[in-house]
């Protein structure tokens, strides 16, 4: 969401009010648009809306032997949300991606990778509230 061009710093109370949804929509578990994304993530991602899916959450990929995710966190909502990228090889037992296979590019997108060996392998992005 923007003014005047520049990008609005909103919390997340004023990120859902902006959207216009009802009190029960507006939770950061809720998702109103059934895209998949909940609202707390469609907060702190940013391309993402509560009201009009689909959700832009990031590229998943794999070379090199390395499983990938490229995605961007919200540099006017870093505030008051942080996300992580875990990694699984099942629904359960998820540690972050370790800081030396996380590079953070210039243009603000960040790259997690994992390597390939374990099979199955899940990545995900955690979004938690930090304020
Ligand atoms: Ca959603």
């Amino acid at each position: 969401m923007t003014k005047l061009g520049m990008p609005l710093i909103t919390d997340f109370t004023e990120f859902m009010n902006i959207a216009g949804l009802d009190a029960r929509q507006k939770a950061a578990d809720a998702d109103p648009d059934g895209d998949g994304l909940k609202n707390f993530a469609e907060f702190a991602l940013p391309g993402n809306d509560p009201v009009a899916g689909p959700a832009v959450a990031g590229a998943a990929g794999q070379s090199s032997g390395q499983f990938t995710l490229n995605w961007r966190p919200s540099f006017c909502h870093n505030a008051y949300a942080a996300t992580v990228c875990q990694w699984s090889s099942g629904p359960t037992g998820w540690a972050d991606v370790p800081a030396a296979q996380i590079v953070e590019s210039a243009d603000g997108n960040v790259t997690d990778s994992v390597p390939t060996t374990s099979q199955p392998l899940f990545l995900r992005l955690k979004v938690t509230v930090t304020s």
